[in-house]
């Protein structure tokens, strides 16, 4: 075998691998959409409201008792949650891939979500509108108590 087939050779498994790992990560982060780590809105009309205001660049919650958080979605458990969410400036876009939940945030206009988290953990949200210079920055933690 010469030296350049040698080398295609090697690209060649190379490139396969990494694809393969990412391809495998991938799937597993999509998976946990479905694995029941938060629970769809079950009609429960008794949910905590938690109002939710993203602007660039970053989120800010504020819960029932009047206390805010920045960048930080802090719930509990077998809670049901109701988060209204609106912007301060451009639109932007509320996604915690874990829950299944994903929901704009638009100037001048509220839109509601609900659900259940299930599972205690920490998960990652993020923006997922381009919304700007820093948009990449525009992402936090739901820390699931
Ligand atoms: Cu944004």
């Amino acid at each position: 075998m010469n030296k350049k087939v040698k080398y295609e050779l090697i690209w060649l498994v190379a490139v396969i691998a990494i694809l393969g790992i990412s391809a495998l990560a991938n799937y597993n982060y999509t998976l946990s959409a479905s694995k029941n780590i938060a629970q769809p809105y079950n009609g429960d009309p008794s949910g905590v409201v938690i109002n939710v205001t993203g602007y660039q660049w970053g989120w800010q919650f504020e819960y029932p008792n009047g206390t805010t958080t920045t960048d930080k979605l802090i719930l509990m458990a077998n809670v049901t949650y109701t988060l209204i969410v609106t912007s301060k400036d451009v639109i932007h876009d509320l996604y915690i891939p874990q829950f299944g939940v994903q929901v704009y945030a638009v100037y001048g206009h509220t839109n509601e979500v609900s659900f259940t988290p299930l599972v205690p953990g920490t998960y990652i949200m993020e923006c997922v509108e381009y919304c700007g210079e820093y948009h990449y920055e525009m992402r936090g933690e739901v820390v699931v108590l």
